[in-house]
């Protein structure tokens, strides 16, 4: 089993925000949940570093666009470290062998006969890099993105014949119901094929700043052909020597947001028959990060940013807030005050202290060592579909309800350890096996949550898997069996912050 996820590669014109950590932070979980079943992960991110809005912020600073290109793509490269991102390649499409990709595949999809002359004309927005349909056009001729003027651009281009793939298009939605989703997106993304397609321009003859055009050397392939490739070319030369696109061709998971739906869904399938390429098994569009009820971006400059918030709290933290706070696959509002509340509450209170309270507990009341007693019946029922019930929810890509599961399972023990007190236990005459049972019932429940946590969490679930012995992370260990054996002492693993 093999299972290859991809986060959008992110534009170069400017510095990575919370928006991008979003994306690569979900496509990580999904990426660790797959380790952790055993199946053979390839995780990629990377930048987007060709088209107008790079050339244009390059000469705003007055340096060559590689030089910009170089020095934004190293700070998002930087990023995934930070965020505990466990991507398996950075990709560049300024990477030499990326342009060779492109520019073999889309000579395949010309000699396939999808290319043709044409001349565009069209109002054009310069930062989305993008034509602008006549209903996605806000008052006053502004961009509905950037609220700033679009320009009406005319163009002797090579197209892409967009539109002879209406109707196998169509039955790709039909035949394949997840290829998008969620459904909403679905429904979105279907009623633009239906309304018509038309084709789309391939080529930049304006531009420099590109993948030149193998057979006509005035034009630069237009910056989301090159771009969308990524996906594709990446396998090819991520590990030297080795060409994987035969073990993980066609990708199972394309996260993105919602702006960058049109391309995913419908050109880049398009693109992939076009090349007679098997297509992606799904593209999975998420909400967008509000901040005062705005999408979060570069060009909007209201932006948070992800490295003050891990600096404070921790990468963990930013994990969880966003995927736990946030309704993944819906928009939702982030705040500084509800990240602070959720952390003080449900990871310092909730998983934090579960922690620190159970293993205190068997160090004082059991010298720091666990019995061999079974798990409480009373807890098995929950504890023991856990593992399932969150695989399942992943494989939806339902990664906010795949963590409420799980918390509904801290909470539960939480719960457990009020309502057998095992300090009262511990004073009773004839109640030692009792106890032995409530505290390994617990030291399993904190091993079974630990493990399904750890894709979310995956430092403070390492140190107390750690103390509690426990050196598989993998699913196998969200077993309820019992172990004996000793624990270790746990400094508190989330500190209230500085
Ligand atoms: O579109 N909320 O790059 P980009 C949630 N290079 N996610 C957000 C977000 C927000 N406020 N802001 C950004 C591009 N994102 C192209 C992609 S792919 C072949 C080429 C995330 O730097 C989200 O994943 O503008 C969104 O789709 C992506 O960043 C856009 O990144």
């Amino acid at each position: 089993m093999s299972f290859y996820v991809t986060t959008p590669i992110y534009y170069v014109n400017a510095a990575p925000h919370l928006g991008h950590a979003y994306t690569t932070i979900a496509a990580d979980v999904m990426a660790r949940h797959h380790r952790q079943r055993g199946e053979e992960v390839f995780f990629l991110t990377g930048t987007d570093e060709h088209g107008e809005p790079v050339a244009d912020a390059a000469h705003a600073l007055g340096i060559d666009p590689q030089e910009l290109a170089d020095r934004n793509s190293e700070r998002f490269r930087a990023l995934a470290p930070r965020i505990d991102a466990s991507n398996d390649f950075f990709i560049r499409t300024t990477d030499a062998e990326h342009i060779a990709k492109v520019q073999e595949v889309l000579s395949l999809v010309r000699k396939n006969g999808y290319v043709h002359k044409g001349v565009y004309e069209g109002w054009y927005c310069p930062k989305c890099a993008d034509f602008k349909a006549e209903n996605e056009i806000d008052e006053g001729n502004l961009c509905p993105i950037h609220h700033i003027p679009l320009t009406r651009e005319q163009e002797e281009n090579y197209f892409f014949a967009l539109s002879r793939f209406q109707q196998r298009l169509e039955a790709l939605y039909e035949e394949q119901r997840g290829f998008v989703g969620p459904t909403s997106r679905r429904n979105e993304a279907l009623s633009f094929i239906r309304s018509g397609l038309r084709d789309v321009p391939l080529t930049r003859r304006r531009l420099t700043w590109g993948v030149p055009v193998p057979w006509d050397s005035q034009h630069v392939f237009y910056v989301w052909f090159d771009a969308l490739l990524n996906y594709f070319s990446a396998l090819s030369y991520a590990r030297p020597g080795e060409d994987l696109t035969g073990a993980l061709w066609p990708a199972d998971c394309h996260l993105i947001a919602k702006d960058i739906l049109r391309f995913h869904a419908v050109y880049w399938p398009a693109l992939l028959m076009a090349a007679e390429l098997p297509l992606p098994r799904r593209v999975f569009v998420h909400g967008y990060l509000l901040m005062e009820g705005e999408k979060m971006s570069k060009s909007l400059g209201n932006v948070l940013d992800p490295f003050e918030v891990i600096d404070r709290f921790g990468s963990d933290a930013l994990r969880f807030y966003l995927l736990r706070d946030v309704s993944f696959g819906q928009d939702g509002s982030v705040s500084t005050a509800s990240f602070e509340q959720r952390y003080e509450s449900e990871l310092a209170n909730e998983y934090g202290n579960l922690a620190s309270r159970v293993i205190a507990m068997v160090h004082r009341y059991r010298d720091g060592t666990v019995s061999e007693a079974e798990l409480d019946p009373e807890l098995s029922d929950e504890l023991e579909g856990a593992a399932a019930e969150v695989s399942a929810l992943i494989d939806e890509v339902e990664l906010t309800q795949a963590l409420d599961a799980i918390w509904r399972r801290v909470r539960r023990l939480n719960r457990y350890v009020e309502e057998r007190a095992p300090w009262r236990l511990a004073k009773e005459e004839g109640a030692a096996a009792e106890l032995d049972q409530v505290l390994a019932s617990l030291v399993i429940g904190l091993r079974v949550v630990s493990v399904l946590l750890h894709p979310y969490l995956p430092a403070a679930t390492g140190v107390l898997l750690d103390a509690l012995g426990v050196s598989d992370r993998s699913l196998k260990a969200a077993a309820c069996t019992s172990a004996s054996g000793g624990i270790s002492r746990l400094e508190p693993l989330f500190p209230k912050a500085e």
